[in-house]
């Protein structure tokens, strides 16, 4: 620490101490009236658990004090923030706070996590690296979080993917305590991969202690898969795919089929036993033990799962699948046994066509939410005022998050509708409108990627006001602490990511989820222009959208051409050449 009077440099007397929750550099100083007291400090991190360094202590201390100047740090810094923005950067005209709140959002991702940083041993935090909440522990957030880094820095991408596949042999070792076969990722995840979920949890409005079962959230196994499919579907990482990205993925999918049970009465397979995402739905009425059935997500996405276990084994190297397969014994039953899963696992559909959140969901009491809202206003987590009455969120329609719904924010439309028909399950036309309509009423919002998810499928149905609304609520949910205090806890990358991804994917219309671009605008009404650039499958893509025209410019090291689908026309896009379509 440098300290400046007037600019004249003085060696200030600092104290350097720690206490139970914080380091603390005490200084003291005279201070004068109208002097200008200025404080440089320089710090170097270094962490034990790399094994290339051994005394992390005296290496972050070699560190500082061989560092350059303050002067010249900054300017390094501010060097490679450049670099960083230049490539990240999301222009809105139109809208002054929502640029702004982007451009926070975009530079808290940042700080959390960047390709400076894409060494550590680490993934996404539930809260950043701002504060202690969740205790550091890795979530599915990731599935809100990595899209982003896809597109703009996969190396950190990657760094996540690594993250997980170090502790494939603990999800593996979970997966077997638990009598299954595969890769079980845990709910939290910490250093060492173990299951780090609480089983006890305090509420705080009536200051008594329960039960804890959200680590039966077993779908974040999915959302690993998930992001290892996009990964390097974004990226055509193919290396990665074949010596890692495969092997998990084969894994995750062997975990499902072997939690999958067949039952005579349904001629279905079931998933008993799990969490959705909807934390406020533990278990079933008057039971004393965890976990629900046939949760729709859950089904949905392990469908998916198990279906694109097949492209994997076909887009890696004749090579890579041998090794692939030889290592973890994978047999040709076992994956004639998934193909026939696919399609046959049991989902909950009512006449109206309304997809039941899980096995018994529709049999749970209605809630007269105006009430609640009359009695306690902010009503986010009704779980919480429930069991202060002494009542349960179990027994009643009342969500926490998008649950059902995940699978449309997930997948394009198409994919979940050709899932659920392979299925054999006949639904109406609009029945994505008709399952938002139903569960949007009966969702309190208690998690902010609530909003983000729902921002996104309202628009989808073309509720522009209502997707606007839902959208500025997320935008706005940490800069203005929303949920009353979890901000100083840390921040919620997984909203803020998720804030960006729709001002690109939904806003802007531009759908990376297939092997093809495609462009579709839906920009909000004041939104006048958004620009910004991403990179997918090597191409660099930069886009200029506004009310009337679409402007497409590529960068292409192949110089090849390429094709995308410009408001669902096909379109061949030559490399520095600039496309103009008017809409
Ligand atoms: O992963 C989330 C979950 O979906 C809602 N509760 C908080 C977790 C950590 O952000």
């Amino acid at each position: 620490i440098n300290i400046y009077y007037q600019d004249k440099h003085k060696n200030p007397d600092i104290l350097n101490y720690t206490d139970k929750n914080a380091v603390i550099s005490e200084l003291k100083v005279n201070a004068f009236k109208n002097e200008t007291i200025t404080l440089e400090k320089v710090v170097s991190i270094y962490t034990s658990k790399e094994d290339d360094n051994e005394y992390p202590l005296s290496t972050a201390k070699r560190e500082v004090m061989e560092a350059a100047s303050f002067d010249e740090l900054l300017k390094e810094s501010e060097k490679e923030w450049k670099k960083i923005w230049d490539k990240i950067d999301v222009k809105i005209n139109g809208d002054r706070i929502a640029q702004k709140l982007l451009r926070l959002h975009l530079y808290h991702l940042i700080v959390s996590m960047s390709p400076h940083n894409s060494t550590i041993d680490a993934s996404a935090t539930a809260r950043g690296l701002h504060g202690e909440a969740y205790r550091g522990h890795i979530f599915w957030d990731e599935l809100f979080i990595q899209p982003f880094y896809n597109l703009y820095l996969p190396e950190t991408a990657k760094s996540m993917l690594m993250y997980r596949y170090r502790r494939l042999d603990k999800a593996r070792e979970y997966a077997k305590e638990h009598g299954f076969e595969g890769a079980m990722f845990p709910w939290q995840s910490g250093s060492d991969g173990r299951e780090e979920t609480q089983i006890v949890h305090l509420n705080p409005l009536s200051g008594e202690w329960g039960d804890d079962y959200s680590s039966l959230q077993r779908h974040v196994s999915l959302a690993i898969a998930y992001n290892i499919w996009h990964y390097y579907n974004t990226t055509s990482d193919i290396k990665f795919l074949n010596e890692y990205g495969a092997e998990m993925f084969l894994e995750i999918a062997r975990f499902w089929a072997s939690k999958a049970e067949f039952q005579a009465s349904s001629g279905r397979f079931s998933i008993a036993k799990v969490m959705g995402p909807d934390e406020f739905h533990e278990k079933y009425p008057d039971t004393d033990h965890g976990g629900i059935k046939d949760n729709a997500y859950t089904n949905i996405m392990a469908s998916w799962v198990f279906t694109k276990s097949f492209e994997i084994l076909k887009v890696i190297s004749k090579k890579a699948k041998e090794n692939v397969l030889a290592k973890i014994d994978l047999t040709e039953q076992e994956l004639e046994f998934w193909k026939q899963i696919s399609d046959k696992l049991n989902i909950i559909v009512s006449d109206k066509g309304i997809i039941s959140q899980y096995d018994g969901y529709f049999d749970l009491l209605e809630l007269d939410w105006e009430a609640y809202r009359k009695k306690y206003g902010n009503i986010y987590r009704m779980d919480r005022i429930l069991k202060a009455e002494g009542k349960s969120a179990d027994d009643y329609k009342v969500a926490k998050q998008a649950d059902t719904l995940m699978t449309f924010y997930n997948l394009p439309e198409k994919q979940v509708s050709d899932i659920l028909t392979g299925m054999s399950y006949k639904l109406p036309k609009d029945y994505l409108k008709r399952n938002l309509e139903y569960y949007l009423q009966r969702t309190s919002h208690g998690s902010t990627l609530s909003r983000v998810v729902h921002a996104q499928l309202a628009n989808m149905i073309g509720d522009l006001d209502l997707s606007w609304d839902l959208y500025v609520d997320a935008l706005t949910s940490d800069f203005n602490d929303i949920q009353g205090g979890t901000t100083g806890e840390g921040i919620h990358p997984g909203v803020m990511a998720g804030t960006i991804m729709i001002a690109i994917n939904t806003f802007a219309g531009v759908d990376f989820r297939n092997d093809v671009l495609s462009i579709n605008p839906g920009l909000p009404e004041h939104w006048e222009s958004i620009d910004f650039s991403i990179s997918f499958k090597q191409v660099r893509y930069e886009f200029k959208i506004n009310k009337k025209q679409i402007r497409v410019k590529t960068t292409n090291k192949s110089k090849k051409p390429v094709s995308i689908n410009v408001k669902n026309q096909k379109v061949s896009l030559e490399p520095g050449k600039i496309l103009k379509h008017n809409y």
